[in-house]
């Protein structure tokens, strides 16, 4: 099994026969000449069977292969510029692994995306979900990179948890042994704890929101990374977050050149994410959209309308910071220059991708963290612990969240998030 050579490894092997295994994508034949391009994972070849120097069996096998059948191919490497790839593989002996037992559900043609969605077990295998799913991967890599790279340790926070992290609106509940649990909306509170041991901390898991939105930005199961810093107050917090956003994109736009060509994804469009980002606070925001005709008063949340109307303005992501407290969840800190606000920032992106991130300064004051508790009632014996981090060593810090789909997906120019996903969860969707 082992002695195969993988396809992005071909140009080490010019002129070398090599074994090969994958998938078959297309099939064509020009009378005697046929051509199959196999993918394995790591890239696509065309090889080429000559019905004049193939056995015959090597030609019939060619002749009943369909598009996805399992096959295992020796062959001549040649290099060849024209070639996808760069190389081609002239065919030598051609084995069917295992064939498929009926025609593949997918095929080259415009497919309604509910069929596409109920087959994403095999959707997966398409080039265009396949390069996404790769710069996923890449971002993902990068942000480890990042905090490593800067000292922060990570903590891995609990999925199933007694407190409610974000909205008491959106949460799932579980049975827990006759108790209730909810699955983690966030791991920022367990971070807080964190950050007193290590000083900069993040997480990075699944996150869950039982979110009755239908829209292309939101999932019921997103992934989420959780920087929090002790002694960092809400300006450290952007700049944090400019710093890590343009480290994420660069490194897309350096590394998956190949797959951002897939997705016809115009990578210019992304060169200027650098820092510093635009800031625009959430008082000037409002006066903005008011002069432009947005029915909005002060007070309550940007609606997505709103979110692009602000950042079509600028070539990289903005920040809209100090939000109205009722506006925002109950653990960020009130700002100590117009009390109505809390020391808060979004981080809008280009191109109408609105909010990939959300962060604050949180609340160090005991007292008034218990009363904003009490306000929104929300059960005090379960945020005990999160007030003894008040109690004991209360210290200034502030932290952020990044949705990982979201961000790929603006990277990536796809237009839903539920693409960026392996398998996403939607209000109608647990399946496959
Ligand atoms: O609700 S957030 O704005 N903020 C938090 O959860 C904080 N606890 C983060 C923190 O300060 N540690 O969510 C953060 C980001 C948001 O900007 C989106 O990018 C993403 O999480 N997010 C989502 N992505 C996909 N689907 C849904 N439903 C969703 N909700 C938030």
């Amino acid at each position: 099994m082992a002695d195969g050579v993988e396809v992005r490894h071909l140009g080490q092997h010019v002129d070398q026969v090599v074994e090969i295994t994958g998938w078959v994508q297309t099939t064509r034949s020009h009378g005697k000449i046929g051509f199959v391009v196999v993918r394995d994972g790591t890239g696509a070849v065309q090889c080429v069977v000559a019905k004049k120097e193939a056995s015959e069996e090597v030609w019939q096998t060619f002749a009943d292969l369909t598009q996805e059948t399992t096959v295992r191919i020796s062959g001549q490497v040649r290099a060849d510029h024209r070639a996808p790839g760069g190389h081609e593989l002239t065919v030598t002996a051609l084995d069917v692994v295992f064939a498929s037992v009926d025609e593949f559900p997918i095929q080259p043609k415009e497919h309604g995306v509910e069929f596409l969605l109920d087959n994403r077990h095999l959707w997966l295998r398409s080039s265009q979900q396949r390069a996404g799913l790769r710069v996923r991967d890449e971002v993902e890599m990068a942000i480890h990179q990042f905090f490593y790279d800067r000292d922060f340790v990570r903590i891995d926070t609990p999925i199933l948890s007694g407190a409610i992290g974000e909205s008491a609106g959106t949460l799932f509940e579980t049975d827990y042994f006759g108790d209730k649990a909810y699955l983690a909306q966030t791991g920022q509170l367990y971070v807080e704890a964190a950050a007193a041991a290590f000083r900069k901390v993040y997480c990075f898991g699944p996150t869950f929101r039982a979110e009755k939105s239908k829209t292309r930005r939101h999932l019921t199961e997103f992934w989420m990374v959780e920087p929090e810093v002790a002694f960092a107050d809400s300006d450290d917090n952007m700049r944090l977050q400019e710093e890590f956003v343009s480290y994420l994109v660069q490194r897309a736009v350096e590394r998956c050149a190949d797959e951002l060509a897939i997705l016809e994804r115009d990578s210019k469009a992304l060169e200027n994410v650098k820092p510093p980002f635009p800031r625009v606070s959430y008082t000037e925001a409002i006066a903005f959209l008011q002069e432009k005709g947005h029915d909005i008063q002060w007070g309550s949340d940007l609606g997505a309308p709103d979110e692009v109307a602000i950042s079509d303005q600028y070539d990289r992501p903005v920040f809209v910071h100090d939000y109205p407290k009722a506006a925002k969840a109950f653990y960020m800190k009130e700002n100590p220059d117009d009390p109505r606000t809390v020391l808060c920032n979004d981080l809008l992106a280009p191109e109408g991708y609105g909010e990939i991130i959300g962060g604050s300064q949180r609340e160090d004051d005991h007292d008034r963290l218990l009363a904003r508790i009490r306000d929104e009632d929300l059960p005090e014996e379960a945020y005990a612990w999160y007030l003894d981090l008040r109690k004991y060593g209360s210290f200034p810090h502030s932290g952020f969240g990044l949705g990982v789909e979201r961000t790929v997906a603006y990277i990536t120019g796809r237009r839903h998030i539920r693409e960026l996903i392996a398998f996403p969860r939607m209000i109608n969707r647990l399946y496959p």
